[in-house]
């Protein structure tokens, strides 16, 4: 590592310090000063600017050979979804699913597996980062969500993507346990941004995600949103569920999750 390397490092480790040092989880910010809420925004800010900035908008993340591919690949949080639509769908080899994308789209469009697969692919070998501290490097192959988006057509006040899922990581009665991400236009159209039906060579399997899930190479874990059901565009992600922009970012996380 060159001393400018750890030097950021030391920057965002030292941001990301000080966006856990004002969180409170969501409760009611009280006393004087920035609430949790505007110094977790501040912080996140200085580390998606310092990382763009010095890597650049489209700088790729690391890529490894098929050597390096993990013997085993941990699969985290949900496991395989908790309901009667995403059984009966995955009973049917998910010939009846479809990936809905719309929002500030000008062609709302909904895709098949089969119709996806025709598409123009992208493989790659990346490494996983879960914030709980482990790692595992694997083989994903998908449709660049950049081509997917461009064929919709994004409107111009389109700011995020946002990714729906198929699965409840919590049991709750209004639907907010439901699992969420989202991610901006720089990352949509980033060229390692691809949504992935395989993996290590054959298909995504239930435990990562099946049929459809999110690779975005640049961030970690919690942002690579698996189950995917539908895709939509939107100007601000405030008034959805939390208001955060993800499952995990209603519950305190960064919405910006750089590695
Ligand atoms: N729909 C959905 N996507 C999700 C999760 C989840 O529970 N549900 N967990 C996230 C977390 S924290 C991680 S580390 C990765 C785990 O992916 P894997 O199971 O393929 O290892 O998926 C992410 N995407
Ligand atoms: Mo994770």
């Amino acid at each position: 590592m060159t001393d400018f390397q750890a030097g950021r490092r030391r920057f965002l480790a030292g941001a990301g310090a000080l966006a856990l040092a004002g969180c409170d989880l969501g409760g009611p910010s009280t006393g004087a000063g920035a609430s949790s809420g505007e110094i977790l925004r501040l912080a996140e800010g200085l580390t998606m600017a310092s990382q763009r900035n010095l890597q650049g908008r489209t700088a790729l993340a690391r890529e490894y050979t098929e050597a390096d591919i993990s013997p085993r690949f941990r699969v985290n949080g949900t496991s395989m979804p908790d309901s009667d639509t995403y059984t009966a769908l995955l009973d049917n080899g998910f010939a009846d699913w479809r990936l809905q994308i719309d929002g500030l789209v000008a062609r709302p469009q909904s895709f098949s597996l089969a119709q996806l697969k025709l598409l123009p692919s992208r493989t790659q070998i990346t490494r996983h980062d879960c914030v709980e501290g482990w790692s595992a490097i694997g083989k994903w192959t998908g449709v660049p969500l950049g081509f997917l988006l461009g064929a919709v057509g994004v409107m111009p006040s389109a700011r995020y993507a946002v990714f729906h899922c198929a699965d409840e990581l919590e049991q709750t009665l209004d639907g907010s346990g439901r699992y969420y991400e989202s991610i901006d236009m720089v990352d949509a159209f980033h060229p390692q941004t691809i949504l992935a039906y395989g993996m290590n060579g054959a298909d995504l399997g239930v435990g990562h995600g099946a049929p459809l899930r999110l690779r975005v190479e640049r961030q970690l874990g919690y942002k690579q949103a698996k189950y995917l059901m539908r895709i939509e565009l939107v100007e601000s992600f405030s008034d959805l569920w939390g208001g955060n922009g993800g499952f995990w970012e209603d519950r305190g996380y960064e919405w910006y999750a750089g590695i």
